[in-house]
């Protein structure tokens, strides 16, 4: 059940399984504390997916710009701790895929809708490229686009479903990416909805 993608990308096919209820647990817990929210982007369009945070930083997006902060701009508190269901699970998929030591500071949390998508784009707000992004997909089955180094490079398709989990590190870090519109379908846990968790060295 696990796959590479690509040179530094390791899909671990249901490695969350387990967790998964307990998972979609917490982060009601972290929604009610920190709500997720549909940010709007430095060009002043909503996205479509709707954010929040666990950890010590916590990705935000305004009109001034995409940032790692500590606090919650809804709340002005600090975003929830990492609970360590949630940072064991990063830590072991990070060493499965051949990452060891991986302390993940910022876990963000995103909620797809039908038809709510992620458009292509490189993961680079953090400090350490050297760590790897750790992916973890719940609820409804989404197509995952992702390309190469380049914008224009060719896109593929892989669909991930319910407790994947991607490790992106190495080679693959700066890889171009995206999800296509959620479609219309129904999960046991999460109804229409999809999940999805990455964990990052954010600072
Ligand atoms: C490849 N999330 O939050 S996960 C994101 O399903 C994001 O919500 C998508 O892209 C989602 O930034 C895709 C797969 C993924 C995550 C991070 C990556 C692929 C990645 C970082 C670098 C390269
Ligand atoms: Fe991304």
């Amino acid at each position: 059940r696990h796959v590479a993608l690509d040179p530094g990308a390791l899909l671990l096919g249901g490695f969350a399984l387990d967790e998964a209820p307990r998972i979609l647990a917490a982060i009601a817990c972290i929604a009610a504390r920190a709500p997720l929210r549909h940010l709007e982007t430095p060009g002043g369009r909503r996205m479509s997916v709707a954010m929040t945070n666990c950890g010590e930083a916590g990705w935000v997006s305004d009109r001034s710009g995409y940032r790692y902060a500590a606090h919650d701009p809804l709340s002005g508190l600090p975003w929830g701790a990492m609970s360590p269901l949630f940072r064991d699970l990063a830590v072991r998929a990070a060493l499965a895929a051949g990452f060891p030591g991986f302390a993940p500071d910022a876990c963000l949390i995103n909620r797809y809708e039908p038809g709510a998508r992620l458009t292509l784009h490189q993961d680079k707000d953090e400090a350490f490229h050297t760590a790897p992004v750790v992916s973890v997909s719940l609820g409804v089955s989404a197509t995952f686009l992702w390309g190469g180094q380049a914008r224009g490079d060719k896109v593929r398709r892989h669909v991930l479903h319910h407790g994947d989990v991607v490790v992106w590190g190495g080679p693959a870090r700066l890889t171009f990416h995206g999800i296509a519109p959620l479609p219309v379908d129904a999960h046991p846990l999460t109804g229409p909805l999809r999940y999805n968790l990455t964990f990052r060295q954010a600072r």
